[in-house]
């Protein structure tokens, strides 16, 4: 069978994004100190980042522009897609819900669509999904009602959805990422480690926290290139790296999950 054929039967994953906002200098900042973000630079960043993903096999879906919405780059907050449903995200950030609207009709194509709402609140970067357990931030953006609805809606689907404290960092997946082979990237100094005892702990260098966030593609890590010592350690131990500058869009407190939504579309 030809090469062709056989992509052309296996499922791909497909990677959502949306383009950097010219408005993005007005981005919500939780803990970050606001610097002047070079947009055309930030542009060519994420240009970058995308073709990293092309590279590796995925098909790009861009949704609509949000020009007026200075965080709309960050579509990981908006949805949290399983396989078998997408759950449609009330945002933590009320300045950010408009996000979501453009979000559903582009994953209403690929998914049956679940909405959490008010009181609840729940950002996609607060969610980390390994196997059937879903790890869900409590953050300055999602709140227990968020993560209770969140578990009501998966309950036909078997998931067991369960929370771990965060503290000085914007989300759950600003301070910890999922290597695969039950391991997981670390910063201990920003989240409570107890949910994951039996996972082996990878810790990241202790003046590189931003090496916490590291997205996972088919065995290969995308990280961003301002964390020598951690690659230097992920590299050491047989991890295959892909890195990425991120650091426009680092000052708007985002890292290298938060611009996408990969998932196997059906
Ligand atoms: C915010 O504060 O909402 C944005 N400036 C950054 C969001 C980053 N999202 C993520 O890491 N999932």
């Amino acid at each position: 069978m030809q090469i062709g054929c056989f992509v052309a039967l296996v499922k791909r994953l497909t990677a959502i994004t949306r383009e950097v906002s010219e408005s993005i200098n007005g981005c919500e900042l939780s803990f970050h100190v606001r610097q002047p973000i070079d947009l055309h630079r930030a542009i060519a960043q994420h240009t970058a980042y995308q073709n990293c993903f092309v590279r590796l096999g995925l098909q790009l879906v861009p949704v609509p522009a949000e020009p007026k919405l200075p965080d709309a780059v960050f579509v990981e907050d908006t949805a949290v897609v399983f396989d078998e449903t997408a759950i449609i995200c009330n945002i933590g950030a009320p300045s950010r819900r408009a996000e979501t609207q453009s979000m559903a009709t582009v994953l209403s194509r690929y998914r049956t669509l679940k909405f959490l709402k008010e009181p609840g609140t729940l950002d996609g970067g607060d969610v980390l999904q390994i196997g059937h357990r879903v790890f869900v931030g409590s953050s300055r953006r999602t709140n227990r009602a968020g993560i209770e609805q969140l578990s009501k809606l998966l309950q036909p689907f078997d998931y067991q959805v369960e929370m771990v404290e965060v503290k000085d960092c914007l989300h759950l997946k600003s301070a910890c990422s999922y290597l695969g082979n039950d391991t997981i990237l670390i910063n201990r100094a920003w989240i409570n480690a107890e949910p994951f005892r039996g996972f082996r702990l990878i810790d990241v260098a202790a003046d590189e926290p931003a090496a916490a966030n590291a997205l996972l593609i088919e065995g290969v890590l995308i990280m961003p290139n301002s964390c020598p010592k951690t690659l230097a350690l992920l590299e050491r131990q047989g991890f295959q790296i892909c890195t990425v500058d991120v650091s426009e869009l680092q000052k708007a407190e985002g890292g290298v999950t938060c611009c996408t939504i990969i998932f196997r579309a059906d």
